[in-house]
């Protein structure tokens, strides 16, 4: 949209899942990983942010509103994507979008951005989120390169979030970070069978953030530097090998492992830390109980920085696997909104399965569960209905 010198584009972005995590940087500033790693990206009917870019000659400041308020514009992640897209603008050869002015670059930048779920559902947002911003950023000032070093500059885990499907983040050996990119693995349509839920947990307590965690981690675990240098690098030529097969038992025995290993590396940090809790230790129970039931790796558990469970399964496999969940871990009251998403048919749970899992229910345990698949990068949504922020530059909700 350009309207009386306003230039505006408003874009969404997906929330991903590593199966092969990143955890520690060997540059803080250039957000360097000291591993490549590898995840699923979500689909935005369930999960994405929105954000809208507005770039005017007439603007006098750069300004920030998040989830409908005004926020700090002076945050180093922040100056960091745009001072690097700015760059990106400067240097183009040829403007490509006729609608971003040549020197658009000198231009300040209002953006305004939203998620469609609950940030206090634990699910991580700056992956999303900054990979939404330099995605949308680069469509209003006219940029069309890899935007992995944008993204990245914001949060390791965004660029990532740059792509549909299967995405590898290649750590890179470069010093200035310029092969430290992501790419994509195999796109969404590759492997359609493949279900997601996440079980959002009950949390009490507010977890260690991921940046300061994964700072300790690198200064005093020794295992993780193990992690880094002789288990990851042939970790992720397999779980390629898994995507491309659609192998799901390797692929999802390899998902367990590596999320088990990367909370094992929390724990081997000082002081520890700790990102599960018992309903997370429980769910993980039940998944190796079901597979252990079926003799057969049918179902895969990875967990986060948090306690909630993200579940990949497939398809045939789901209704048998939400009914196992919901008799261990009922509704607490009204189950009216306890399954969110993507509808699955309800199965009776046979006696055996239900002897098979043998925990006692803990009703509550689980708060409620979204249920997707993999989805696409970010779009650019075209109807001018969907801007976040009106003809003058601000939300359109506080005007
Ligand atoms: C991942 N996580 O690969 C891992 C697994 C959490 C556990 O990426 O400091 O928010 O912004 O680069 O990307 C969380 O770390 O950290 C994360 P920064 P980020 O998804």
């Amino acid at each position: 949209m350009a309207s009386a010198g306003l230039l505006a584009v408003t874009c969404s972005a997906p929330v991903n899942i590593a199966v092969i995590k990143y955890w520690g940087k060997r540059d803080e500033e250039l957000i360097l990983p000291i591993n490549s790693s590898l995840s699923v990206t979500l689909h935005q009917d369930q999960l994405k942010t929105t954000t809208t870019a507005a770039i005017s000659r007439d603007f006098t400041k750069d300004r920030i509103w998040l989830n409908g308020h005004e926020e700090d514009v002076r945050h180093p992640r922040l100056q960091a994507c745009l001072k690097e897209i700015r760059r990106l603008a400067q240097n183009r050869r040829s403007t490509g979008e006729e609608d971003s002015p040549s020197d658009s670059h000198t231009y300040k930048v209002h953006v305004a951005s939203v998620n469609n779920f609950p940030t206090a559902a634990g699910l991580a947002s700056s992956a999303a989120g900054y990979a939404c911003l330099a995605y949308t950023l680069a469509r209003a000032y006219g940029v069309d390169n890899d935007l992995s070093e944008v993204a990245r500059r914001g949060s390791g885990s965004a660029c990532r979030s740059l792509y549909g499907g299967f995405v590898e983040w290649q750590m890179g050996e470069r010093s200035d970070g310029r092969d430290s990119i992501a790419r994509q693995v195999a796109p969404e349509s590759h492997w359609p069978e493949l279900r997601i839920l996440i079980l959002v947990v009950n949390a009490e307590k507010k977890q260690t953030g991921s940046t300061v965690g994964m700072q300790t981690s690198v200064e005093t675990s020794a295992l993780l530097r193990f992690r880094a240098e002789s288990v990851v690098p042939a970790r992720m030529a397999e779980m390629v090998r898994c995507v491309r097969e659609r192998d799901f038992p390797g692929f999802g025995q390899l998902t367990m492992k590596d999320s088990n290993q990367f909370h094992a590396t929390c724990l081997d940090t000082f002081p520890p830390i700790s990102y599960l809790n018992d309903t997370s230790r429980r769910i993980m129970q039940l998944v190796h109980r079901f597979n252990a039931h079926h003799g057969d790796t049918q179902v895969a558990y990875s967990f986060d920085a948090g306690p909630n469970a993200v579940i990949f399964t497939l398809e045939h496999t789901l209704p048998e696997f939400l009914a196992a969940v919901m008799h261990i871990f009922p509704p607490e009251a009204n189950g009216d909104k306890f399954l969110r998403g993507l509808p699955v048919k309800p199965v009776l749970l046979s006696d055996d399965l239900k002897a098979a899992l043998g925990a006692e229910p803990s009703p509550g345990a689980v708060k409620y569960i979204i249920s997707t698949q993999a989805g696409p990068g970010p779009q650019t949504l075209n109807n001018p209905e969907e801007h976040l922020l009106g003809p003058d530059g601000l939300p359109k909700s506080v005007q």
